[in-house]
């Protein structure tokens, strides 16, 4: 089983979205075992996105993802990392496919709803900045043995 880190992001916990997002994971067959509404600081909005610390775009994403509650997740699944990036589309929302989360609720590259992890690395980063150890919880969905074969 591989886990990949989530976060609603402002804008979605705002326009009410985060019921009808978590639900897709869900539906997909997917385990939630984790799950937090936090206000993220500063230091925590620029450590997720150093990689991007150069880029233009880089101070106001930290000051819009710092401005609202978001929900974060952890999420687990086979394949959960590359399940989940193709329920979320496309980073630009105008390119993501309908049927994608980005390409049904969402229209600007800058309030794209969602975030999911790129790698198995960025997955074990980016939980390991918003949870400890003991929030991820281990139990077992009633319908695993129909998910899986
Ligand atoms: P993804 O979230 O699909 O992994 P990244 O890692 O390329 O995409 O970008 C991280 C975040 O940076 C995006 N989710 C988006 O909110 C923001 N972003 C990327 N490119 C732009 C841009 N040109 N203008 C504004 N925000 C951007």
């Amino acid at each position: 089983m591989e886990r990949t880190f989530v976060m609603v992001k402002p804008d979605a916990v705002a326009r009410s979205l985060t019921g009808e997002i978590i639900s897709r994971m869900e539906n997909k067959g997917l385990k939630i075992v984790a799950l937090k509404m936090v206000k993220i600081s500063e230091e925590i909005a620029k450590r997720h996105y150093e990689e991007h610390n150069e880029k233009p775009f880089f101070s106001s994403m930290v000051s819009y993802m710092t401005s609202r509650p978001v929900v974060v997740l952890v999420v687990e699944g086979v394949g959960a990392v590359k399940v989940v990036r193709k329920l979320v589309g496309a980073t630009d929302p105008k390119e993501a496919d309908s049927g994608t989360i980005r390409g049904d609720f969402a229209i600007d590259i800058g309030r794209n709803v969602i975030h999911a992890s790129d790698s198995i690395a960025s997955a074990e980063r980016e939980i390991g900045l918003y949870f400890a150890k003991d929030e991820i919880i281990k139990y077992s969905r009633v319908d695993e043995n129909c998910l899986y074969e």
